[in-house]
């Protein structure tokens, strides 16, 4: 009796691609990563620690568009947004620093994609402006969105069709009282606080 054995060759891993430069995303046009991999180069960018000033792996002018990209482990600071933009189906595996970071204002809307092991922050607005997240999961993080701490800005923060799991402080959170946040149709376990430092009545969840 003769065996024949099959040998199943797993799928390749798919190599990531090292980031040494910061990617600049020039403003109205897209960057389809097609489901690559991308990781920082930890001496040039930043090694995805708790250390403030590491650099982003993609730096999107205004209007510019993100998509199909996973970001790896180091993560650095992710990416920067100046003023809007568009990231569709990015998933960060290991968020470094933070995972994204409104630096000018404008409207970011995140749709698709996830965000997992963000020790503190996944999304940081450092300016006034909307963050619209929809179709997105985040497992094990610090908060989803945080405004600067201290600013009084307005963001408009909202969360739709979501699934976020083992948050250790909050989902969104500011100190700006004219700031507002609101969470639809989203399954969350292991949150403690949907919502911290909003004023009354500018907060609704359904
Ligand atoms: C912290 C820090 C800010 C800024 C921010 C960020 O909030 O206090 O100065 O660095 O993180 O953009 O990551
Ligand atoms: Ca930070
Ligand atoms: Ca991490
Ligand atoms: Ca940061």
């Amino acid at each position: 009796l003769v065996t024949a054995t099959t040998q199943v060759h797993p799928a390749p891993a798919h190599a990531a691609t090292t980031v040494s430069a910061t990617i600049v995303v020039p403003a109205g046009t897209t960057y389809d990563g097609k489901g690559a991999i991308f990781v920082a180069n930890p001496s040039t960018l930043g090694d995805g620690s708790q250390a403030e000033g590491q650099k982003p792996l993609f730096k999107l002018e205004a209007g510019a568009t993100l998509k199909n990209v996973i970001i790896g482990a180091p993560g650095a600071d992710g990416v920067h947004c100046y003023g809007n933009c568009n990231i569709t189906n990015v998933t960060w595996q290991d968020v470094g620093e933070d995972a994204l970071t409104l630096k000018e204002s404008g409207t970011v809307n995140i749709t698709g994609g996830a965000a997992y092991k963000a020790y503190d922050k996944v999304f940081q607005i450092n300016a006034a402006g909307t963050i619209n997240i929809k179709n997105f999961k985040a497992n094990d993080i610090g908060k989803l969105v945080r405004q600067l701490g201290g600013s009084t800005y307005k963001v408009v923060m909202t969360v739709d069709s979501s699934d976020i799991s083992n948050v250790k402080d909050s989902i969104l959170r500011t100190d700006s009282t004219v700031s507002t946040g609101k969470i639809t149709n989203t399954r969350y376990s292991s949150v403690p606080t949907l919502f911290k430092g909003f004023a009354s009545g500018k907060t609704s969840q359904s």
